[in-house]
């Protein structure tokens, strides 16, 4: 490696913790602060693949849900030669959602176990840091009613909370849980000096392989 590498930052939590709101917040910190970051997304809609995730979730159309889970982790497979290029010019990602958000919104459904789910993400690009903005249902309400897609109701979101639960309590991963009712200012700070620790742990480290 030529250069110090970026790191790879993933925010994940429920339906409106922040994860959006956050992940903006942190690339214009640290840009601010002289070191390359850029956000990204999943699923990114704007791909082919995308395109079919999103006439999906907009219930435009119908898929078979093993179907619709392998076009999620198809969707991040397929961004990975991006991200690698990227994390190793010394460019820091952030990432709104991830594998986590695939296992634990696929295998909240009846009849898929999180192994069965984890298996298409096996071997992507590991995070160095996952952020897990924790809020409970009442919180979140306050801060607008769900929206018109697909998953967007409290009791599906209810057990996509305790699949989280069950994600975060695997020690393979860094994750951090970050109280995300505190004000955007407070939950930035936090998020911003995890970030940063991070990306100097990660630096002279190879990039890892996800639940290998
Ligand atoms: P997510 O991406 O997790 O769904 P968003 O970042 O889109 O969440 O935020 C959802 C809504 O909550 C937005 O209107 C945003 O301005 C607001 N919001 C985000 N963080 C906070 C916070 N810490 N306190 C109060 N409102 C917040
Ligand atoms: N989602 C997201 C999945 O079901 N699987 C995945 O792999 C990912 C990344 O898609 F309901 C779900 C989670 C959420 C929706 O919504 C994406 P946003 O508002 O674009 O994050």
């Amino acid at each position: 490696m030529a250069c110090k590498r970026g790191a790879l930052i993933v925010l994940e939590g429920v339906d409106r913790a922040g994860k959006t709101t956050q992940c903006n917040r942190l690339v214009e910190a640290l840009q601010l602060s002289g070191r390359p970051a850029a956000m990204m997304k999943f699923p990114d809609r704007t791909t082919t693949i995308g395109k079919l995730i999103n006439s999906y979730l907009e219930s435009k159309s119908d898929l078979e849900d093993h179907t619709v889970h392998l076009l999620f982790s198809a969707n991040r497979w397929e961004l990975v030669p991006l991200m690698k290029k990227k994390l190793e010019e010394g460019t820091t990602l952030i990432i709104d959602r991830y594998a986590f958000s695939g296992v634990a919104f696929t295998s909240a459904k009846p009849g898929f176990s999180m192994n069965w789910c984890m298996n298409p993400d096996m071997g992507l690009p590991k995070p160095d840091l996952v952020l897990f903005l924790q809020l409970n249902p009442a919180t979140a309400a306050q801060r607008g009613q769900f929206g018109t897609e697909r998953y967007e109701t409290s009791s599906f979101q209810q057990i996509v909370q305790r699949r989280f639960e069950e994600l975060i309590a695997d020690t393979s991963v860094n994750w951090q849980v970050i109280d995300a009712s505190q004000s955007i200012d407070e939950v930035h700070e936090n998020i911003k000096r995890l970030s940063v620790k991070a990306m100097n742990a990660a630096e002279d480290w190879p990039i890892g392989e996800l639940w290998t």
